[in-house]
């Protein structure tokens, strides 16, 4: 096949798939692509899983309630709960930062009466099984989703 050829049909397929496309085993949704963990790791661990999956790959940030929503509804279909995300108050307690570049996170869902910071030691952010969000200490294994911006 000509390298016109190959070039048209790598358009088409990115085309098909909207703007990119994602790597085996990620997932595709509004120009990002996604990555549904099945091990277990503490945040610190599943920061470097992020990264070692791909070279831009980071623990997910949900920027909107739309991405929340699809969020939530993949992680319903892997039966998935319980899952790290990208944020942390570590720096100041009750200020939640993105853990790639500390900025402030624009968006949240938590749950009713959190974050609490239960017995002053939680500082990350997962999803428990309704959706919402919790506030819970670092070093538990929790299965986690790696985006790409
Ligand atoms: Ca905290
Ligand atoms: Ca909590």
């Amino acid at each position: 096949m000509s390298f016109v050829g190959i070039l048209l049909l790598v358009t088409i397929a990115s085309a098909a798939q909207g703007y990119r496309v994602c790597p085996k085993g990620w997932v595709y949704y509004r120009n990002r692509c996604y990555l549904f963990s099945e091990e277990k790791a503490t945040v610190k661990e599943a920061m470097k899983g992020c990264a070692n999956a791909a070279s831009n790959g980071r623990l997910v940030q949900v920027h909107n309630a739309q991405e929340e929503a699809w969020l939530e509804q993949q992680l319903k279909l892997r039966a998935m709960s319980r899952v790290w995300m990208g944020m942390s108050d570590i720096m100041e307690e009750t200020v939640f930062l993105k853990l790639t570049d500390a900025r402030k996170i624009a968006f949240t869902n938590w749950n009713d009466n959190e974050p609490n910071n239960h017995r002053g030691i939680e500082d990350c952010v997962e999803w428990v099984s309704n959706g919402k969000w919790n506030d819970a200490p670092c070093d538990v294994k929790r299965q986690f989703v790696c985006e790409m911006p």
